[in-house]
């Protein structure tokens, strides 16, 4: 088979797309099928027969679609885009893709969640992997990542021990997509190393509000290597244009049943909508001579390099524009290697690093059933590919031919090595006896940990040791439950402590703690940008709202970018005071306040005595309140606000008046300020300051 390395990746995929809408039904054999709806029978109500081939290939092949999932990582969703450096980085690795800012370099992210299997909700707790196939002239290059730059454990061959103690327990499967279970926190409470990953899994990290608003991070230690063949260390970082925010452990847990699809009909739409989301790649670099300056050790991957004492230099941005076709055929199929590496880019000493290396080949194998997967479309390169690699399970390449090994002369020892160009190892020195342990320099499990905890917020603080409350809580094993609390005072005493009073455990007799005092203000969300563009407001209606004050504010946020819905209690048209009508988009039965980032209620006297008499509305206020959220109320809608028993500025002036996220004004006529006020209270994206939400973590 021709390679199309002269067509982009979406040339190369549109070889292979079939609009079925056009034609005729046909058999796999492309005969013509006259009908698909009656099996081929003795007499109308006889027997069915052998002989019909059509239904026996049709029942065959479904009974043949499924292929396993993912052991980790089953569940994901993708997209296509692209990528740009900012600048030339010749300085840092001579890979090609990171030369040219004018080059765009195709590529295929495919967010997803560890635990759960395929069919799970996207917002349970759990790490996000955040997986990006480029498409690169020197061959294809993936930063398979996640969305915590930590891990549990610092050597690969304790994965299969990690993900059997997280996965649902094997005599009974439950719990489904969740770390709160004996396993998985005996396996904690053994295993110190996991204690920084498990801060992290615990924060709000661990339930994004979009995978548009996640970092990335490779995790692992990589190596760049220029030109001149000085190779440096490396940690890879996304970061999202849009700020890193999260929702709240309630709503993850209410939309996963409301809508177990939130996450990927979030990036669904945003495509489609064409608010492309946006990250930007990041790097640290780590001279070799400074390897080992660190009070952690650069090769661990339970460690962060802090971005206050190792930079992160922002080098390119990602754009995602493009939703995929067909999900089975794209994301289902797409196999990601931390090993898929092009020139300038190699790998460190690490050891989760070099058992990943092996682990992603080795599962494709059994997954996409053989060693042919690399020529699924989704998976092959644009650059071309020449080898004596031959046959196998569903080989699709028609070589040409009689040579397949090297060196031939049959063919002119076609294809050979190309001792210029070709990929080349870095040149490490490594020496040292065979042995099965691990370094002295890894051993250090609390610093970091306590540096995280120092690093977070009051809030932040707050909803980890909430965490804590529910995860370790569901531990039937109180022995493993006072494991945990004694684990911890290792990393935080007050943390120990109040761990212990939501678990029914003893908290610690002499809560100690690390002794490390200092912080990583970057690792905090509170620190994170926020931007207003994309989020979902509700707009509650009944009959007898204000038309005019509804439109004025549904146009100032459509022009910021913002997306309004109307929510009422029946599908159709609702009528305005001034007999205008607007449609209506849901109602309360199939949507909820959790799907939406803020909510605003309009003026109008029938419309709010009706809201007023329904409990869907208030309690929708309510849980918005409760989730933090910003809530805008106009004219009568304010009213609306005391009858849900909101605490606020109440004053009966006509002025606007903003506190906490609730954004009032008792007049029509200045409802633009209104609508820039609201904006500004929903860009902040929670607003953890109200009453109700006071925190149980001293300052
Ligand atoms: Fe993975 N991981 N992993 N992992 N991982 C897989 O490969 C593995 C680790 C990550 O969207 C598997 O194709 C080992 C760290 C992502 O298709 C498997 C270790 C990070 C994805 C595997 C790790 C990741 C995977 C399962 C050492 C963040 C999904 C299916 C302890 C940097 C990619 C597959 C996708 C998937 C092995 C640890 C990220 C079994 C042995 C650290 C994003 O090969």
């Amino acid at each position: 088979m021709r390679n199309d390395h002269d067509k982009s990746k979406q040339e190369q995929l549109n070889l292979y797309k079939k609009d079925h809408k056009s034609n005729y039904i046909s058999t796999n054999q492309g005969v013509a099928v006259s009908s698909t709806d009656d099996s081929l029978k003795a007499g109308d109500r006889g027997p069915t027969l052998l002989e019909d081939f059509h239904f026996r290939e049709k029942l065959t092949h479904f009974d043949h679609e499924r292929i396993p999932e993912r052991v980790v990582h089953a569940r994901g969703f993708g997209a296509h885009g692209y990528f740009q450096v900012y600048e030339p980085m010749a300085e840092l690795t001579k890979a090609r893709f990171l030369q040219n800012p004018q080059i765009k370099t195709p590529v295929f992210v495919r967010f997803s969640t560890v635990v759960g299997s395929r069919g799970s909700a996207d917002t349970v707790r759990d790490v996000r992997g955040f997986a990006t196939k480029f498409y690169t002239e020197d061959g294809n290059y993936d930063l398979v990542a996640n969305n915590i730059p930590v891990f549990f454990i610092q050597d690969a061959i304790k994965f299969p021990d990690l993900v059997h103690s997280i996965k649902p327990e094997p005599h009974n499967e439950i719990p489904q997509a969740s770390a709160a279970h004996d396993t998985f926190w005996d396996f904690v409470a053994s295993t110190p190393e996991t204690a920084n990953m498990i801060m992290w899994l615990l924060s709000d990290r661990a339930i994004p509000r979009s995978y548009r608003m996640m970092e990335g991070f490779g995790v692992n230690t990589f190596r760049f290597v220029n030109e001149q063949g000085k190779g440096r260390f490396v940690k890879f970082h996304w970061k999202p244009k849009l700020g890193v925010h999260s929702l709240v452990w309630d709503e993850a847990q209410k939309l996963a049943g409301k809508d177990p699809d939130y996450h990927r009909r979030d990036l669904w739409e945003a495509i489609e909508m064409g608010q492309y989301p946006e990250y930007e790649l990041g790097v640290q670099t780590i001279d070799e001579q400074d390897e080992l300056s660190f009070d952690f050790d650069i090769l661990d991957a339970t460690k962060i390099w802090p971005e206050e004492q190792v930079p992160v230099k922002i080098i390119g941005k990602l754009t995602l524009n493009k939703n995929t076709d067909n999900f089975f055929a794209e994301t289902e199929q797409v196999a990601f290697c931390p090993a898929n590496v092009v020139p300038g880019i190699d790998f460190s000493n690490d050891p989760l690093l070099q058992g990943r290396l092996f682990s992603y080949l080795d599962t494709q194998l059994i997954r996409l059933g053989g060693p042919n997967f690399q020529e699924i479309p989704i998976n092959r390169p644009i650059a071309p590919v020449h080898n004596n690699q031959r046959d196998g399970f569903h080989r699709m390449t028609i070589d040409q031919g009689v040579t397949s090994y090297s060196p031939n002369s049959l063919q002119g020892n076609m294809p050979q090595p190309d001792a210029q160009n070709g990929y080349k190892h870095y040149q490490e020195k490594v020496e040292g006896q065979k042995v099965r342990q691990r370094s002295e320099s890894f051993k250090d499990f609390y610093s970091q940990a306590a540096l995280f905890w120092n690093s977070m917020s009051e809030i932040e603080k707050q909803h980890i040791v909430e965490a804590f409350h529910f995860e370790v809580g569901s531990v039937k094993d109180k022995n493993v439950r006072q494991k945990i609390v004694d684990m911890f005072n290792n990393v935080n005493g007050q943390l120990a402590v109040l761990i212990a009073e939501g678990i029914g455990a003893t908290p610690p007799a002499n809560p100690r703690g690390s002794t490390v005092s200092s912080s990583s203000p970057a690792v905090s969300q509170q620190n994170t940008t926020r931007l207003p563009i994309s989020r979902k407001i509700a707009i509650l209606l009944e009959n007898g709202y204000s038309f005019n004050e509804v439109t004025q504010f549904m146009e100032a946020m459509h022009s910021a970018g913002l997306h309004p819905q109307v929510i009422s209690s029946s599908l159709g048209m609702v009528n305005s005071v001034e007999g205008k009508q607007l449609e209506v988009g849901k109602t309360y039965l199939n949507a909820s306040s959790i799907m939406f980032d803020s909510v605003y209620i309009p003026g109008g006297k029938e419309n709010i005595e009706k809201l007023k008499a329904q409990g869907d509305s208030i309690h929708f206020i309510n849980e918005a309140f409760k989730h933090a959220k910003a809530i805008g109320a106009s004219n009568e809608g304010v009213e609306l606000l005391s009858a849900a028993s909101i605490q606020f500025n109440n004053s009966s002036s006509p002025k606007l008046t903003s506190e906490l996220g609730i954004v009032t004004i008792r007049s029509s006529s200045d409802m633009g300020s209104f609508s820039q006020e609201f904006i500004k209270a929903v860009s902040q994206h929670r607003h953890w300051g109200r009453q109700s939400l006071k925190s149980m973590v001293p300052a």
